[in-house]
């Protein structure tokens, strides 16, 4: 599927005006590649050969269409000899001005001397199978571009420096030698092998993918963000509360009930969490059709949020639709945001929503918002975390590898404690070793590492 011995080109800045931008290629004929479109502003004096770079070092000069000699754009470059590159493999970068107009132009001329378009993840994908990066690291490539808060960052380049991997390759060893001497004891009689416990290291074993698992759902959070609808019927406050979450004023808040027509959402970094905020039409009923448009949008936006601020007005007796917005929320993990506290208080909201947590709030004032961004933290983790513990397991494909992992590992461990025949046993533990390697790739199927590597941008 995919090739490692030709050479692949890509525009790896991103697509836009910069002050440079750069096209890296990766593969055996880069060299002879940028010799063909490089002009060095210091040419040797002897001019025999074709110029020489020293590797990892930069250069200045032009890059020259060599069919019609126009200077394409002024750049450095430099030219990393494997394997001490990004890829293992020899690779050329070329700094140009970042505008979209020269990058193509020098993209061009790559190709035309024979490079090829790479595709997305390609250079990863070549680091990964020429060893440089096991998978989970690579994966931790993506997650370091993509990472939306510095809590996110941590995690991602704690994973990318391969934290992960060497824990789970420490299990993997383990159950390996377990699983060798199972097979030992099947292939040779008693006396040939001397008898040894294997529920202990299997135990351990089963342990340490536990303890792995424990911080997951935590690290998942930090990786991918949450989301948030801020629901409730018209005008007791949503548009208000966004934007005070946000400190703009990025929805448009009036008197007028039914100012939200569709649904608005803007990210926000709370305690270093991604969190999606979706404003919502205030849901009520309604015959004007833009508006019921708006409120299915509501209930859409509430079905995909792991949390709900019910907002309601405390300047007003509760009405027949708040109790209705209670019961669409149903058993989702919630707050509900007592708004407008700096009026005469008018509702009791005793009978709604028992058992969630209430957050008194002003929206006008910003009295008690502090207190809201405490609850949704601790909601969202269920109790309160520290900056400290950070968490291995970030991504949702090593989460359910190790729950596949642990299964195995525990059925085995079972196993090993009844007169089960050890070839069943060998079975499990063998189904936790693979599983353990492909998070780090060790038994990773193509069409995994596909998947995986489609979703890196190119260039990368
Ligand atoms: N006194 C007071 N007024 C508030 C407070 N929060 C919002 N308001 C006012 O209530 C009115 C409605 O606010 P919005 O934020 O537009 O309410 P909404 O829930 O988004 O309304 P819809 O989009 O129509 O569903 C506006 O006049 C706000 O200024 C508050 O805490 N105190
Ligand atoms: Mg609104």
């Amino acid at each position: 599927m995919y090739s490692l011995d030709d050479t692949i080109t890509a525009i790896s800045s991103p697509i836009g005006e910069g002050g440079i931008g750069i096209v890296k290629m990766s593969g055996p004929e880069v060299l002879l590649t940028l010799q063909k479109v490089f002009l060095p502003s210091r040419a040797r004096p002897e001019g025999d050969g074709p110029w020489q770079p020293v590797s990892h070092h930069l250069y200045h000069g032009h890059i020259v269409d060599p069919e019609s000699q126009e200077v394409v754009d002024e750049v450095l470059v430099s030219y990393m000899k494997a394997p001490r590159t990004y890829t293992r493999q020899d690779v050329v970068e070329i700094n140009c001005h970042g505008g979209i107009v020269p990058l193509r132009r020098v993209l061009e001329l790559t190709l035309r001397q024979g490079a090829r378009l790479a595709s997305p993840g390609e250079m990863t994908l070549r680091a990964f199978v020429l060893g440089r990066l096991d998978l989970a690291q690579a994966e931790a490539v993506l997650d370091v571009v993509r990472a939306k808060t510095e809590a996110g960052l941590r995690v991602a380049v704690e994973q990318l420096g391969g934290h992960l991997s060497q824990e789970i390759r420490g299990v993997r060893a383990q159950l390996v030698d377990t699983l060798a001497y199972l097979e030992a004891t099947i292939d040779f009689t008693e006396d040939e092998i001397p008898e040894r416990d294997i529920t202990v290291p299997l135990q351990e074993a089963a342990g340490a993918i536990k303890e792995l698992l424990q911080g997951a759902d935590r690290g998942m959070i930090y990786r991918q963000g949450i989301r948030a609808a801020i629901v409730g019927r018209p005008n007791v406050g949503k548009s208000s509360l966004l934007n005070r979450l946000l400190r703009t004023a990025r929805a448009i808040v009036t008197p007028i009930p039914g100012t939200t027509r569709d649904t608005l959402e803007e990210t926000i970094n709370l305690q270093g969490i991604p969190l999606t905020l979706v404003d919502t039409a205030g849901i009520a009923e309604s015959e004007d059709l833009v508006e019921k448009l708006g409120i299915e949008r509501s209930r859409e936006a509430l079905s995909r949020a792991d949390l709900a601020l019910m907002t309601v007005d405390v300047s007003e007796p509760l009405q027949e639709a708040d109790s209705q917005i209670a019961e669409l929320i149903g058993g989702k993990p919630a707050i509900l945001v007592a708004n407008k506290i700096d009026l005469p208080q008018l509702a009791s909201l005793d009978d709604l929503l028992p058992g969630v947590r209430r957050v008194r709030v002003s929206a006008l004032t910003g009295e008690g918002l502090e207190e809201l961004e405490e609850a949704m933290v601790e909601a969202v983790f269920s109790g309160k975390v520290t900056a400290s513990d950070v968490p291995l397991v970030t991504n949702p494909r090593h989460k359910q590898a190790l729950h596949e992992a642990l299964e195995h590992a525990e059925a085995a461990v079972e196993a090993s404690t009844s007169d089960t025949p050890v070839d069943l046993i060998a079975i499990d533990v063998t189904a936790a070793v693979n599983a353990l390697g492909e998070i780090t790739g060790e038994t990773a199927t193509e069409d995994l590492l596909e998947i995986i590597f489609s979703e890196f941008c190119v260039g990368k």
